[in-house]
């Protein structure tokens, strides 16, 4: 399998690793770049690895993805919650989405438990942590071989 999957981030996420270990754990988002695109490596493809605060910077990259990426995934952070405009713009990526949540959103408050990301997602993936980015990457890379 050959191709670039992106990785969009939303915000706060720079601050993974350096505050609030309890709920995100410790390894940094640096951490998760290295290893997501060691993950993507061994199925043969490779990863672009962004992170915004700003909704209109993650819908232009979402935008680039849709000539650029075979595959999204994408952990919107609180924009999950609020953002119909990045829903609008995945709608216009043809490829697989995969959502992920580092935290289990279900076992937080109830203004969690509402995803507008979800309704275009192929997959969720929420409370395994850092490692749902290394699933998230499997997953797309099954998703992308199956259709070959
Ligand atoms: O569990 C997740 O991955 C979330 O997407 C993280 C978001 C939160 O708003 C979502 O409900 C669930 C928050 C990202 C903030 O990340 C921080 C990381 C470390 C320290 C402070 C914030």
């Amino acid at each position: 399998m050959t191709g670039t999957i992106f990785v969009l981030n939303g915000p706060n996420l720079n601050l993974l690793g350096k505050r609030q270990p309890g709920i995100y754990g410790s390894e940094t988002l640096a951490d998760v770049e290295v290893a997501t695109a060691r993950q993507a490596e061994s199925h043969g493809m490779s990863t672009r690895f962004l992170q915004s605060n700003a909704e209109h910077q993650l819908i232009d990259w979402i935008h680039e993805a849709r000539d650029q990426a075979a595959g999204i995934v994408i952990n919107p952070a609180a924009y999950t919650h609020t953002s119909v405009a990045i829903l609008d713009a995945l709608n216009a990526f043809d490829g697989p989405v995969i959502e992920v949540h580092i935290s289990n959103v279900h076992k937080r408050e109830e203004f969690r438990h509402h995803s507008f990301v979800s309704l275009r997602a192929d997959g969720v993936i929420a409370g395994c942590g850092t490692q749902g980015y290394l699933l998230a990457i499997d997953r797309l890379a099954k998703l992308l071989a199956d259709a070959n």
